[in-house]
């Protein structure tokens, strides 16, 4: 991977958020650290493609959950105001809601393509299981690929809110792009969480759902929304490298970002 010297000869910027508050599932704050070694396997991208990244370097936690939310939002604040596409490293999916603040703040149309093998919009529960209600109260366009694990209060939030989704079982990337299309706008942010990927391919994540997506057919539905759409801004999220098997998560998670990165 090529990194740019400073922010403004870049073409994307990257930061970590080595974030694990707010979930008894600790180790994803390792995840930075652990992908930013693993970009040294990857030299030109599949699209043929040489880009360069600023890397913010890593946000660390505040003493407590909401403080750090904050410090997250200002940080992407900071950041958003250079106009390049943000790519993000969590951390835990929580990182997510003050990030699309922010984005909102900067952005006035713009949809999320939400990744991941669950919904994430339960009530009272840890601060990752409702970003998507954040989101929803946040007034956002957002389309949903890949579930295949919900509670039924989940189902019902889904469908009282009208949210677009495709599940797992349904999975095709022609029709996640067709529900894209059909409900956001052009420019999007992308939220990736590593249990759409399944985990015979990416077992370093905290909830592992069976009945996933390949590693393959993951990069190449990213590579067509990036053709399709304008990412403005993207993250990547619940790799656990305690967890892990021989690198596999954290290597495909610095593919993953090497690759949508090949788009700017
Ligand atoms: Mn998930």
């Amino acid at each position: 991977m090529k990194f740019a010297k400073t922010i403004e000869e870049a073409s994307a910027i990257i930061v970590g958020f080595p974030i694990d508050q707010g979930t008894e599932n600790k180790g994803t704050k390792d995840a930075p650290i652990e992908i930013r070694k693993a970009f040294d396997n990857f030299y030109f991208s599949e699209n043929a493609k040489e880009s360069k990244i600023y890397d913010v370097s890593d946000v660390v936690e505040e003493e407590n959950f909401e403080k750090t939310m904050e410090k997250i939002e200002e940080k992407i604040s900071e950041l958003v105001k250079y106009n390049k596409p943000i790519l993000s490293i969590g951390g835990n999916h929580s990182i997510t809601a003050p990030i699309v603040k922010a984005f909102s703040k900067e952005y006035d149309n713009f949809g999320i393509v939400f990744i991941d093998a669950h919904p994430d919009c339960q009530k009272n529960y840890f601060p990752f299981g409702d970003v998507v209600t954040k989101i929803v109260e946040m007034k956002i366009p957002i389309v949903m690929i890949g579930i295949r694990n919900w509670s039924k209060d989940e189902y019902n939030f889904l469908i009282e809110n009208k949210i677009p989704f495709l599940q797992a079982k349904d999975f095709t990337i022609e029709k996640a792009i067709e529900l894209a299309k059909k409900n956001l706008p052009n420019k999007v942010y992308i939220s990736f969480d590593i249990d759409f990927v399944d985990a015979a391919f990416a077992p370093g994540t905290g909830c592992i759902e069976p009945g996933g997506i390949s590693s393959r057919n993951s990069l190449n539905l990213l590579y067509i929304i990036g053709r399709n759409f304008d990412i403005i801004g993207f993250d990547l999220v619940e790799i656990n490298p305690s967890k892990d098997i021989n690198n596999l998560t954290t290597n495909l998670a610095a593919k993953i970002i090497f690759e949508v990165a090949s788009n700017f």
